[in-house]
């Protein structure tokens, strides 16, 4: 054979070899990646990395923010249990599918009767879907979105060992207690959650997982083991930093949601008068290292599995928490301590590590976020919108606010130099991030601010849908009226 011939005779055998190797690679579907889906209860900003609170001990959830993207500027978008998590797993607004309170069922409402959740897509697309703990706010609502469901074990079974007459030393502990309680590490809801979630990780599956771990740990009663409580000498806790006058400068709406629980044990006045507030910090940062704990075991599991270099890491929590901040307790108000929020995303092959965003996101991005990182199709009617270019790139120009509703009408506008809040019956609050990061001075009275404040009043919601139907109220809910003060 001449030579040219030889050359040519190799030259259609290489090609031949490149389209077999092509044709491989193309015949092989795309790899999804795993998703562990880490969602805490009430976890406000008192974790190490996010310096909410300079004593606050969360040495794991610090070293997940290490391997990805930690957006320190995230917000719920609403800040409870139950339309928080409605938002996020449906990825709409309150205002767009109606769940606004805790006194609702999820399903109830017309707008999400039919709505396909986070983890009902993924399982539609080939995932199989694993959850245990909190996910959904109400367990019945779980049914229908998990292949295997590892339960949840509420809080009623802590407060019989611990009694009626609480560990807090509040009079009446039965809507707020806090304090160690003699119960094992390893027998708290959480852990065995926990090692649920754990066996699965260790489990091979043929199908990519979703594997869903709903951490029940800060939310009320705020009970730890004592090797918790104990690392926080009360002596030693710092408070929040507050200031007497801070309610002075608020509208009347604004003083008005600080007074929710002003008629039961869990007001300020109350707590501060039996010199419980210094007990209640340390109770919640304990809460806090507890969970963190939770998340470490998570994590190791993770580490050890086969599992460890095809899984994404997501952890956010519902909302904020409130300890005295603004003489208010708990959540249900527009501030940060409420709406701000952990929120880390680690991908299993990330470009860019140990990053820190501190462009404002919300919940209401995940949804948008997990399909495109999964590589799932696309969804019709997400209102959030994918984090995917922030993890590429985490100081992007990011110029979308987080929106924040607190029952209907009323809304908070945060970007990453301002909050504005605008109540149900007109009246405003603004607020300058850049040199008032605890929300002290409310600038909406003066006139140089006009202008930010149409500027961010562009960005309230223009519709809201009426309410879905609401159940019965319990005890631990209060009468109130949200649209005037
Ligand atoms: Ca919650
Ligand atoms: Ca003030």
């Amino acid at each position: 054979m001449p030579l040219y011939q030889i050359s040519k005779f190799l030259f259609v055998v290489f090609l031949g070899q490149i389209s077999a190797i092509v044709a491989t690679l193309s015949a092989q579907e795309p790899v999804a990646p795993n998703v562990l889906f880490i969602a805490i209860d009430d976890l406000n900003d008192w974790v190490g990395i996010l310096e909410g609170h300079p004593q606050a001990i969360t040495p794991n959830i610090d070293r997940l923010a290490e391997r990805g993207v930690l957006f320190t500027n995230a917000h719920c978008q609403a800040p409870i249990c139950q339309p928080s998590r409605t938002s996020l797993l449906t990825g709409t607004y309150p205002f767009s599918n109606g769940v606004y309170d805790v006194e609702q069922n999820m399903r109830d409402a017309p707008l999400v009767k039919d709505a396909v959740t986070i983890p009902q897509y993924f399982r539609k697309h080939g995932y199989h879907t694993l959850a245990a703990g909190k996910i959904h706010h109400r367990v019945n609502e779980e049914e229908g979105s998990w292949d295997e469901f590892g339960g949840r074990k509420g809080w009623d079974w802590m407060r019989s060992i611990v009694g009626p007459q609480g560990v807090s030393g509040l009079p009446d502990p039965s809507i707020f207690d806090f304090g160690p309680v003699p119960i094992e590490t390893e027998d708290m809801n959480d852990m065995r959650t926990t090692d649920w979630a754990i066996q699965q990780l260790e489990k091979e599956f043929e199908e990519p997982f979703f594997l869903a771990v709903g951490l029940l740990t800060p939310h009320l009663p705020l009970f730890t083991p004592t090797e918790f409580y104990e690392q926080y000498p009360l002596e030693q806790v710092v408070l929040p930093e507050t200031r007497p006058d801070d309610l002075e400068d608020l509208p009347p709406m604004g003083r008005k949601f600080t007074r929710y629980f002003d008629s039961t044990p869990m007001s300020h006045h109350n707590i501060t008068r039996h010199g419980l507030w210094r007990k209640a910090v340390v109770s919640y940062l304990a809460t806090a290292t507890f969970v963190d704990h939770c998340v470490g075991e998570l994590l190791n599991a993770l580490d050890r599995s086969e599992h460890a270099d095809d899984t994404l890491i997501v952890l956010w929590s519902d909302h904020g928490f409130h300890i005295g901040e603004k003489m208010h307790w708990e959540k249900r108000s527009l501030w940060e301590e409420s709406t701000r929020v952990p929120l880390i995303i680690s991908r299993p092959q990330s470009t860019v590590s140990a990053s820190r965003s501190s462009r404002t996101v919300g919940l209401i991005d995940l949804y948008p976020t997990l399909i495109e990182l999964c590589g799932l199709p696309s969804k019709d009617g997400l209102e959030g919108r994918s984090l995917v270019p922030l993890l590429d790139n985490p100081k992007l120009e990011w110029n979308y606010p987080a929106l924040t509703t607190q029952m209907p009408g009323n809304h908070a506008v945060r970007t990453e130099d301002w909050r504005y809040i605008r109540y149900a019956n007109g009246d405003e609050e603004l607020y300058d991030h850049r040199i008032d990061k605890h929300e002290f001075n409310n600038l909406a009275s003066d006139p140089q601010y006009r202008a930010v404040i149409e500027r961010m009043a562009k960005h309230l919601p223009t519709h809201q849908v009426p309410s879905g139907p609401r159940l019965p109220r319990r005890k631990y809910t209060q009468a109130f009226d949200w649209t005037q003060p």
